[in-house]
């Protein structure tokens, strides 16, 4: 696992790029895997953990699940696992889900205690007969799992929500700026096998028990094995309406590039839900079964990592509205 001090090493070495995708959908990338995306900037280190099991032509999905170990233990990561702001009643409550090339997949929701809710949704999937287990159901398979109960909640994650309970009166708000930065990822490795993986505390100050897209199959995070996989940040209720991960999967499978994909859903949400979608986030970012991978947002403001042949960047996502 990479030290914080790594991390800031990782961040400094690498490059911002101004557009997205040089590595582009329309010309497939000679070799494939290994290729490893994900959700802002605070994704390189998570890539880079990943990478430490792509490089060795390890699986897919065991780099995806420990590169995103990385910032669910992070306790300055204020949206994933351990340090995540909580719930409007204080209490932090996580939601992840993982899925491989072959539609196996598996989800918690709401779960709390446990720092490292992407892998028990992995031992949901490989371990019950169930996709998605939530609550102190999840809590209980868990602990019986050997998974530690742990208090989430950082002393600083703590004086924030004391200090938003003084002036939002309790009303849960969708800021997306603030409050989103989940992080979903998504790997190919040398042997072609594509998973994907989301995790996050979810939205700051939420109702208890709302749950968002990043647990939801097919919102929060879709893969398709012979197609692509595609991952979402921003405001999960609007990223559930439109199912939007296996939206961008269907477009690829009909045809389109990753990014053409992000962009025709994002697109096509936005002429829909018109007035209502002022405001709020809606991030895709997603990868093609041979390694390209596309980004794009509806605001301003979203970036992702990518690491492939060992190099690791931040890249900006194009966007359709100014503001
Ligand atoms: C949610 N989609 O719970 C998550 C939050 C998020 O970047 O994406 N933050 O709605």
């Amino acid at each position: 696992m990479l030290s914080r001090k790594e991390f800031i090493r990782l961040t400094a070495a690498a490059s911002v790029v101004g557009m997205a995708g040089k590595i582009q959908s329309k010309t497939p990338r000679k070799t494939r895997g290994p290729v490893v995306i994900s959700t802002w900037d605070f994704g390189l280190a998570a890539n880079a953990a990943a990478w430490e099991i792509l490089k060795n032509n390890g699986y897919a999905l065991d780099a995806v699940e420990a590169g995103v170990a990385v910032p669910e233990a992070d306790p300055l990561v204020t949206s994933v696992g351990l340090g995540g702001f909580p719930d409007r009643d204080g209490r932090v409550t996580l939601d992840a889900c993982i899925m491989d090339e072959q539609f196996n997949c598996g989800s918690v929701a709401c779960l709390e205690h446990i720092v490292h809710p992407a892998a028990v949704a992995r031992k949901v999937m490989e371990k019950t007969p169930h996709v998605m287990l939530t609550g102190d159901g999840a809590l209980r398979f868990a602990l019986e799992q050997g998974f530690k109960n742990e208090n989430l909640l950082t002393p600083k994650a703590e004086e924030a929500w004391k200090e938003w309970l003084k002036k939002a009166e309790y009303e849960p708000q969708p800021n997306w700026e603030l409050n989103h930065d989940t992080i979903g990822m998504l790997a190919l490795d040398s042997q072609n096998r594509l998973a994907g993986v989301c995790t996050t505390s979810g939205m700051a100050y939420k109702m208890h028990g709302r749950v968002g897209d990043s647990p939801i199959i097919g919102a929060g995070l879709y893969v398709d094995g012979e197609v692509g996989g595609a991952t979402c940040s921003g405001l999960g209720e609007e990223m559930i309406r439109i199912a939007a991960s296996h939206s961008v999967v269907e477009a690829m499978r009909s045809g389109k590039g990753p990014q053409a994909a992000c962009e025709a859903v994002i697109k096509r949400y936005y002429k829909r839900r018109g007035d209502k979608a002022h405001g709020k986030q809606v991030c895709l970012l997603a990868m093609d079964n041979a390694g390209n991978v596309g980004a794009f947002s509806l605001m301003p403001g979203f970036v992702y990592s990518i690491t492939c042949e060992g190099k690791h960047e931040v890249r900006k996502a194009k966007f359709l509205l100014d503001k």
